[in-house]
């Protein structure tokens, strides 16, 4: 039985359309650069927020209807989710998808329990993969909800949790296997901490990052080809998380000598959260030669949290598909709407408006983007700002070797230097000519 019985499939209707179930912009075969919208934008959906996600805030419970859902946490009711986001990703056309292993398998009684019925489920959901032609573009664990975790996973005060993180971190490690996965995922939801009075901050990144080197040393023995991401996220659950940005990130990998085996996943509500922009933050990882993957949502800036709001503000995806095609676009990676919809938005058809917007906030981003690099008046200023550092004393500078003592003879016969202006107005007013 259909769950969204309003529609068949979302299809791309172009611009004029006021059918509220068609596309405008996301036209998925249309080529852009040489590629079409699909492979460029490599839609994923969140099964945590389509399928598990009540919509409850701190203040009141769950709204949203579930129909097909019978509340219990059984397999059964497990491997019935499974078919509904199935048919969820058929309709929308969306090709990817994420998961944690407490999303789509129940955590039972105890361990060994829990493994059973996450193998049980993803057999299933491999089944369903292959009969709808989707791929998973990354898995992960959930290592923050269960009690267990108040005080960290992989930086617990307590090896036998940490212990428990990392048997929980094998099993999704196997299943994302099994299912083909792209990717795997590391968000340390708990990886931090509330107080430094009571937390020895060395001992817990020595253990987080011991626990990696595990993680990649049985990657490498399963043969699991899928690249490994970290997610920053500056905090919320905890006052401060050790993966606070990108920048972070880069150096406890750089410091733990991690960097060949992880990219990085960059969300917008997080670079939000943390005081940076989502350009700045792919920014850093791009220039470490460390974007792997996005996980594109928006945040409220009148709102000092994680709203995980669905990305419809047009300037921001025209700057994150700026910095995609910048880079080349995605390898493994690909955008994951890690967003909701607002506790209001209760029905299951709200599920299908949220994504359409999405997606063709990002197609327009794309398009958009693409124009503006067409043009190219943005990248030639830039180039022509730089344009001292090509030839003199710059580039004798950025070839190495030049001295203080050099630099002190050529401002002595140069003189003072003239200044250029940098036109962020004009160049703003560009960008908004193509908007
Ligand atoms: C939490 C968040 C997570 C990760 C996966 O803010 O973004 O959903 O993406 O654990
Ligand atoms: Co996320």
């Amino acid at each position: 039985m259909s769950q969204f019985p309003e529609i068949t499939k979302v299809q791309y209707e172009g611009p004029d359309s006021k059918n509220p179930f068609a596309f405008k912009h996301y036209n998925a075969d249309e080529v852009v650069e040489g590629k079409t919208m699909s492979e460029h934008l490599r839609f994923g959906a969140a099964y945590w927020h389509v399928m598990r996600n009540g919509l409850a805030d701190p203040f009141g419970g769950p709204t949203a209807l579930m129909p097909w859902d019978d509340g219990s946490d059984s397999v059964d009711n497990a491997l019935k989710r499974a078919d509904v986001f199935f048919e969820f990703l058929d309709k929308t056309g969306i090709d990817f998808w994420c998961f944690h292993d407490r999303d789509v398998a129940p955590e039972l009684g105890d361990l060994a329990k829990s493994n059973a019925a996450l193998e049980k489920v993803a057999e299933h959901l491999g089944q369903l993969q292959q009969q709808h032609g989707k791929k998973l573009l990354w898995g992960t664990a959930c290592l923050f909800t269960h009690p267990r975790y108040a005080h960290g996973a992989g930086t617990s005060p307590n090896a036998d949790v940490f212990a428990y993180a990392g048997a929980q971190i094998k099993a999704a490690i196997d299943a994302t296997h099994q299912l083909g996965g792209l990717g795997y995922t590391f968000w340390g939801g708990r990886e931090g901490y509330g107080s430094l009075i009571n937390t020895n901050m060395k001992r817990e990144l020595d253990h987080l990052a011991a626990l990696l080197h595990m993680a990649v040393d049985y990657k490498k023995k399963i043969g699991f080809e899928g690249q490994f991401y970290i997610e920053p996220k500056p905090q919320e659950p905890t006052t401060h998380q050790y993966d606070s940005d990108a920048a972070a990130c880069l150096n406890f990998l750089q410091a733990y000598d991690l960097m060949d085996h992880f990219k990085l996943n960059i969300e917008t509500n997080h670079a939000t959260l943390a005081g940076h922009t989502m350009q700045h933050e792919l920014t850093v990882a791009i220039d470490a030669g460390a974007l792997g993957s996005i996980d594109a949502n928006q945040g409220d800036t009148l709102i000092g949290w994680d709203t995980d709001q669905f990305p419809t503000d047009i300037y921001g995806t025209t700057q994150v598909m700026l910095k995609v095609l910048e880079m080349g676009g995605f390898t493994t990676g690909g955008l994951n709407f890690d967003a909701k919809r607002r506790r209001e938005s209760h029905e299951p058809i709200d599920l299908i408006h949220a994504h359409v917007g999405g997606m063709d906030a990002f197609a327009r981003g794309l398009k958009i983007a693409a124009a503006i690099r067409a043009d190219g008046r943005l990248a030639d200023f830039v180039k022509t700002r730089y344009a001292s550092w090509d030839s003199g004393i710059g580039a004798k500078v950025e070839s190495g070797g030049v001295t203080l003592e050099d630099l002190t003879a050529h401002a002595l016969s140069a003189g003072e230097p003239t200044l250029d202006s940098g036109r962020q107005e004009m160049l703003e007013n560009i960008i908004n000519e193509f908007i």
